[in-house]
């Protein structure tokens, strides 16, 4: 028999630009992957990742069929044993100790996949625990905290208005490698190359000259973990030199004299020193943001990863407030996505964090969560509320999180551990039983997320490429049937007793009677569209297959505020506290050598190390040193140096590079492949050190809890022997 050729369209789900994708199918394969020419929002933009979509789905390490752990060894079961297991490890700790006894870990790509954004919450509910974590505390949660009590809610994110702006100043970012992130634009180089085809500029302020920097009409090196400094000089500059102009949303913004206040302390001169940016030029980058007819401060991991991430992530708001940028066309913007709708009036509760404190350090709550710097905490300190059975979905805390040697070690002590993941890797090793979802060619997508945070309305939904493997499980089924152990209905419950029962809320919520969609997630999809913004439907989104335009962004202030005031409030006491906090930092001394992180094209995280298109050519995994240390330190290029922090120590071979400023060293995160137990051939091949063992848990960013991973201090010397 002859395989038939198709076309099929994917929305891309592996990072936050949503490109669009055409697959070549021949018979059960994707032969082909390349852009989406007609995609509405992509427009063909394809990067390496996407290329190798299909690759992750035809890996021969990728998990079909659930792995429960004997005698030290994984083993593929049936589902009903492995759900069997779940339940008889979970339930009789919850039922002994608590469902506080219990914790959870979401990954970053929860982000990415339909379950994750409707399962994840009922799935918390159900637990009824507060020791939630998440990869947003090593993320963006301080973007979360400072928008929180700007707008009143942690969602309410400003994006830059890519297309129209006149003025970008990027800190902290690197799109040109990670695509964007808090800022869904597929193909962001190609927009910042048009932004200065149409006689605009940008900046691009970072430690490294990073292929964006490299890119821009100027880059500044900044000493790791003082954009604060950076920014402050510029709100301070602005002030003084009358060049605030709030514009039409002069009558929606309280607290402005209040910054003012704050503000005296950071003359340009004054903290020029501590950033390392000379006074003039901070004088001079407040002055070219006052004048140009739009312009868009733009802050990403380096500027929330510091111990000021969210005064950090609050005066990148702040500067565009006060320049008149905030909500309006080549500003910064609020996306309004076709699964929600505009609040019916401005105003609301507003937001607080700390409405519980983690048991062991006395952390702050925030956003439902506490931060994953206290993780090993909970699970390796004995007493009263412990944690004994933990949760991943989609996550690799061992590689991704602060002071990570102590977490692995610590995951060896528990009484029980279930991950759903596709992958036996440095964190699913630990659990007793791996759940794997299908591949991405074999479920639906809609980017819950990032269709919140695109900087052109749209929306695109793409069906499964290929009918389920009948011995596989869909991940809403797999989350669903966790939902149901955990609430006490037994392992043999099928998964659809809950997707009917949260379908008939969603629909009673949105005063529908039914729903179209061939799956539980799609279903949800079209009620949730239905009652959207724009009216559209499921059927609507599958006969477009190159997504829906919904036009440029437009301004929603006052409506998208939900403050308690119902304005911007632009000086809430928390910040007005880390100001203070960060005074007193500006005499600190200098902390000698630093360590920060830095992304690749070809990377995603710790997680498509497997793919061989991914990780062929040289290695990736090298420390980064500018020559002058090099000299000084005594580290040749090629050599191996051995560095330590207070946490940890690896050896990683060095690369000799201006591109790093002196006093700083980069090396990236997501690697270290070489532990026993995975499976995972081809990265264990190209295993490279895992830089998170040198990152310090007990440094944390006080108003989100969000991890420090960019400015760690470090020795550093040639290994010995
Ligand atoms: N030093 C340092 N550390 C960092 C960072 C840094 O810049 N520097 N960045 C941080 C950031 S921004 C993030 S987001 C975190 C990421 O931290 P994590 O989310 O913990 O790690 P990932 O590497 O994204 O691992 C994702 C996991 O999800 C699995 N997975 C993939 N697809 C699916 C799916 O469809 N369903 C399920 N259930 N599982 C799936 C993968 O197999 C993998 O185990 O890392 C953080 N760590
Ligand atoms: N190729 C690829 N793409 C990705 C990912 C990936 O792993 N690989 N991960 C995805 C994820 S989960 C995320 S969250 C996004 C992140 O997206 P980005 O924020 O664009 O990520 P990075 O490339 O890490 O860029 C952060 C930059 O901050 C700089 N930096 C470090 N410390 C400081 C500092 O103190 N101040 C300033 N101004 N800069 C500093 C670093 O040198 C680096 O260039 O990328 C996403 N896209
Ligand atoms: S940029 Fe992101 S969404 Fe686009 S193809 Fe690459 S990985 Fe996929
Ligand atoms: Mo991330």
């Amino acid at each position: 028999m002859v395989d038939v050729t198709r076309t099929a369209y994917r929305t891309c789900p592996l990072c936050e630009a949503a490109c669009g994708l055409e697959l070549t199918v021949t018979g059960d394969a994707v032969t082909a992957v390349r852009g989406d020419r007609d995609h509405v929002f992509s427009h063909g933009f394809v990067c390496p990742k996407g290329a190798t979509f299909a690759r992750l789905s035809d890996d021969p390490d990728r998990l079909r069929r659930p792995m429960l752990k004997r005698n030290g060894r994984h083993e593929e079961v049936s589902w009903d044993e492995a759900f069997a297991a779940v339940e008889s490890g979970l339930r009789p700790i919850i039922e002994a100790y608590g469902s506080q006894a219990v914790a959870a870990y979401l990954g970053n790509p929860n982000v990415h996949t339909m379950a994750g954004g409707l399962y994840i919450t009922p799935l918390l509910k159900a637990l009824g625990t507060r020791n939630v974590f998440s990869a947003s505390t090593v993320d963006q949660m301080p973007k979360h905290v400072s928008c929180g009590y700007l707008y009143g809610s942690p969602f309410a994110i400003p994006v830059p208005d890519l297309d129209r702006t006149d003025f970008l100043l990027i800190l902290g970012a690197n799109p040109w490698e990670s695509n964007g992130s808090l800022a869904t634009a597929a193909d962001f180089p190609g927009r910042l190359t048009a932004l200065r085809k149409r006689g605009g500029r940008f900046v691009v302020v970072d430690p490294r000259r990073t292929r964006t920097a490299e890119h821009a009409d100027e880059h500044l090196f900044i000493r790791p973990g003082t954009d604060a400094f950076l920014l402050f000089g510029i709100v301070h500059t602005l002030f003084e030199e009358g060049l605030t102009e709030l514009g039409r949303l002069t009558p929606y913004v309280s607290g402005v004299d209040d910054v003012r206040g704050l503000a005296a302390a950071f003359s340009p001169e004054r903290v020029a020193g501590a950033c390392g940016v000379g006074a003039e030029r901070i004088r001079g980058l407040a002055r070219e943001l006052a004048a140009a007819p739009t312009a868009a401060v733009y802050g990403r991991i380096g500027t929330c990863t510091v111990e000021f991430g969210t005064l950090t992530s609050w005066l990148v708001d702040v500067v565009n407030v006060l320049t008149g940028n905030l909500d309006r066309p080549g500003g910064v913007m609020f996306p309004l996505a076709a699964h929600l709708r505009p609040n019916p009036k401005p105003g609301g509760k507003g937001f607080t964090t700390g409405r519980w404190h983690s048991r062991v350090r006395g952390l702050p709550e925030v956003k439902g969560e506490l931060p994953v710097a206290t993780l090993a905490d909970e699970i390796d300190t004995p007493g009263e509320g412990q944690v004994r059975a933990f949760l991943t979905v989609a996550g690799n805390p061992v590689l991704s999180t602060p002071n990570s040697g102590r977490l692995d070690r610590a995951l060896d002590g528990l009484d029980f551990m279930v991950s759903v993941d596709p992958y036996l890797n440095e964190t699913t090793r630990h659990a007793d039983v791996i759940l794997p979802p299908l591949d991405a060619t074999r479920k639906g997508h809609y980017d819950f997320s990032f269709l919140t945070l695109a900087v052109r309305n749209f929306a695109a939904y793409s069906p499964p490429v290929f009918p389920a493997d009948p011995g596989g499980m869909d991940e809403c089924d797999i989350l669903a049937r966790l939902i149901l152990i955990v609430s006490g209905h037994g392992a043999g419950t099928p998964a659809s007793a809950l997707h009917d029962r949260m379908l008939a809320g969603a629909l009673q919520k949105a005063g529908l009677t039914e729903a179209s969609g061939d799956g539980p997630a799609e279903r949800l999809l079209d009620v949730a569209l239905r009652s959207g913004a724009y009216g559209l439907s499921l059927d609507d989104l599958i006969a477009a297959p190159h997504g829906v335009d919904l036009g440029p962004l437009q301004p929603r202030v006052p409506e998208v505020l939900r403050t308690p005031s119902g304005m911007v409030e632009l000086c809430a006491p928390p910040l007005a506290a880390e100001a203070a906090r960060l005074r007193e930092a500006l005499d600190r001394p200098s902390p000698g050598m630093v360590l920060i992180g830095r992304r690749h094209l070809r990377s995603n995280n710790s997680w498509m190390h497997n793919v061989p298109a991914l990780v062929k050519g040289r290695d990736r995994c090298t420390l980064q040193v500018h020559p002058a240390d090099a000299d000084r330190l005594t580290l040749a290029d090629g050599a191996r140096a051995e560095v330590t922090s207070r946490v940890g120590s690896l050896a990683a071979r060095v690369e000799v590079t201006d591109r790093v400023m002196p006093g700083v060293v980069s090396l990236p995160h997501g690697w270290g492949h070489d532990l026993p137990g995975v499976r995972l051939a081809v990265a264990a091949a190209h295993p490279g050190v895992n830089s998170n063992v040198l990152t310090d848990e007990l440094v944390i960013d006080p108003l989100s809890g969000n991890s420090v991973m960019n400015g760690i201090p470090v020795e550093i010397k040639p290994e010995v022997g």
